[in-house]
């Protein structure tokens, strides 16, 4: 029987899986959210509601616990920062820091000779006017965008007339590459410069959303290497503990680029739950909290499709699921269109 107690900063469906899985391992957990209906709540052992600059919360949690993580990129730095001075708080808080700001994070994926998307820095509305060249692109708020919040995809150099957004926001606008798939890579760390790889995923998006992952997926062999040695070179740079996603794009030559660093467990993983010896979520549980790592053993191939919005209530209502089915609600109060509700995996 452990005595760990893991704080989790962040209650929505990742902060539910992690919980699970340290229920598993005998771990206590302690949800942190600002959101009263956190759906993590049904899950974890005890929940904090507090907003993150809340000093007497914050301080309340850092007594209860032994170790801290979080579930989610856009939880304020200076709020783990200052947990960090009272307990460990893993990934450090200098990993969010510089994967929250997307212009520091393609700056860092580029010093590695990792290949990115073309990007430039955008402070006004006016710095698009002579960047044809990056055109078809998606301008992205520097900070604080998930699912597709905070992008606009531009077509073409009349569309900037039209553009109907806030300039008092820090933007980059990012070259759309001829783009064949995309795929992404679980990794995690332990503190030891040990990894578990899983895989790379194939993902598919709708409405910036995703939708569809599966395993196997359909690259070549050259991609299939170098997107792993990409992710664990990330990880290995950035010294971190716990799960890790990196996001790719595959051009039509064949070439591999990163799209985005996701400093968490990530939905293209949920599929590690059911084709898996150990799920991504596990894994961060065991790398944060300093367990024994176990070798990876991949189950079976699998897929798994999100239910966003409304899409959750026949399955709510009438789930009819075959043996090799796994179904996940996440039990958010309030169905909301482009909200992930749900997800279902298939093993193959
Ligand atoms: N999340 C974190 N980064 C990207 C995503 N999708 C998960 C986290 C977070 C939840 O989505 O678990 O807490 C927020 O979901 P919602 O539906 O409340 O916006």
């Amino acid at each position: 029987m452990s005595n760990i107690t893991l704080g989790i900063l962040g209650g929505g469906q990742l902060g539910s899986m992690l919980s699970a899985a340290a229920k598993k391992l005998n771990i206590k957990t302690i949800i942190y959210s600002d959101d009263k209906d956190a759906p993590a709540q049904n899950f974890c052992d005890e929940f904090l509601f507090a907003s993150y600059d809340d000093k007497e919360k914050i301080y309340e949690l850092a007594k209860k616990v032994d170790v801290i993580t979080y579930e989610f990129e856009n939880i304020p730095f200076e709020t783990l920062n200052e947990l960090n001075k009272l307990k460990t708080v893993l990934p450090k808080p200098s990993v969010n820091r510089l994967i929250q700001h997307r212009l520091a994070e393609k700056d860092f994926i580029n010093k590695l000779n990792i290949r990115t998307t073309r990007y430039v820095h955008i402070e006004d509305k006016k710095d698009l006017l002579p960047l044809e060249d990056f055109l078809p692109g998606i301008l992205k708020t520097t900070t604080m965008g998930y699912d597709g919040k905070g992008q606009y995809p531009i077509k073409n150099i009349d569309e900037i007339e039209n553009l109907n957004i806030d300039f008092k926001n820090e933007y980059i606008l990012e070259k759309l590459v001829k783009l064949k798939k995309e795929i992404s890579v679980i990794v995690t760390r332990f503190n030891n410069s040990k990894y578990e790889v899983y895989e790379p995923i194939e993902n598919t998006h709708e409405n910036q959303i995703l939708k569809h992952s599966k395993i196997p997926a359909e690259i070549s062999d050259k991609i299939f290497k170098q997107s792993k040695e990409w992710a664990i070179m990330i990880s290995e740079e950035l010294k971190y503990v716990g799960t890790l996603c990196v996001e790719f794009f595959i051009d039509r030559n064949d070439n591999l680029y990163v799209n985005e660093i996701a400093p968490r467990v990530h939905n293209s993983g949920h599929l590690t739950l059911n084709a898996y010896n150990i799920s991504q979520f596990e894994n961060h549980i065991r790398a944060v909290c300093s367990l024994e790592q176990i070798p990876l053993k991949k189950l079976s191939n699998a897929e798994m499709i999100n239910l966003i919005g409304n899409q959750i209530v026949p399955y709510r209502n009438n789930p009819k699921l075959d043996d090799n089915q796994f179904l996940f609600d996440y039990l958010k109060k309030n169905i909301k269109e482009k909200r992930k509700m749900g997800h279902l995996t298939t093993l193959k």
